[in-house]
């Protein structure tokens, strides 16, 4: 893991830093692409968001590997009962991730086994998803959702930039909590309104890696959500 990329606040706990305030989602399914990716803009990024498309198709060790370039974040929307769940965490962090997302329908139980499992190291709740089918189920419980990672100790939340009013009324809840919001850019939604909404971080997958030249990409992003502050 690279440890230029962390800073050890004051509890003494493994929090992600807060620079660029973007992060790559890196949702490719070959080992060569993602390392060429993960190189390119491992200086820009603030972490490196790597889930099933990747891991599926190149293994667990791809955390490892984009380690070296970047703080990962495990996005496996863990979403089961508190044994498996602290078992599924504890397995990402062995292998130098340095966050992990869950999902929070499945109670704060097994939210708390996450924080738990995950020793002082970030894990992110889903409140609500970007895409269109994400107000159906979501939405009506968003706010309990929210209220639940808090008591859990969850680091943040995952919130939609497709929705910036969305993001405004989460971020009304969230307190302290950290809030990434995916959806800017092949979704429809923009960074600058997600950070002006209240957004802390926000994730991009296509635009950067399907970008030509990745880094430029990455690069352009970073700068629309500096000019944004
Ligand atoms: O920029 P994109 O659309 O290519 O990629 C967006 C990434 O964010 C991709 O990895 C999605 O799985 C993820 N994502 C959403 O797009 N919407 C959500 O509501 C939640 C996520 C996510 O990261 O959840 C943790």
């Amino acid at each position: 893991m690279s440890s230029k990329c962390y800073t050890l606040s004051c509890t003494g706990e493994d929090k992600m830093k807060q620079e660029s305030r973007l992060i790559l989602a890196l949702d490719v399914t070959e080992e060569e692409k993602a390392l060429h990716v993960s190189r390119d803009v491992g200086d820009i990024v603030d972490a490196i968001k790597v889930g099933y498309p990747l891991v599926l198709s190149c293994g667990l060790d791809m955390v490892s590997k984009i380690a070296e370039h970047s703080d990962v974040i495990c996005d496996f929307k863990v979403a089961d009962i508190p044994n498996t769940n602290r078992l599924i965490v504890e397995n990402v962090f062995k292998k130098g991730a340095s966050g992990v997302i869950a999902q929070g329908f499945v109670g704060k139980d097994s939210i708390e086994a996450c924080v738990k499992a995950a020793g002082g190291k970030d894990v992110f709740v889903v409140v609500e998803m970007s895409h269109p089918g994400g107000a159906e189920f979501f939405q009506p419980v968003t706010d309990a959702l929210v209220k639940l990672a808090l008591e859990a100790g969850a680091t943040g939340v995952i919130a939609p930039a497709t929705r910036p009013d969305r993001v405004a009324h989460i971020r009304s809840l969230a307190g302290n909590m950290k809030i990434l919001t995916p959806g800017v850019g092949a979704q429809g939604g923009s960074a600058a309104s997600a950070i002006n909404s209240g957004a802390d971080y926000v994730i991009v997958g296509r635009s950067i890696y399907q970008a030509e030249d990745p880094k430029e990409a990455a690069q352009a992003i970073a700068d629309e959500i500096k000019n944004s502050l």
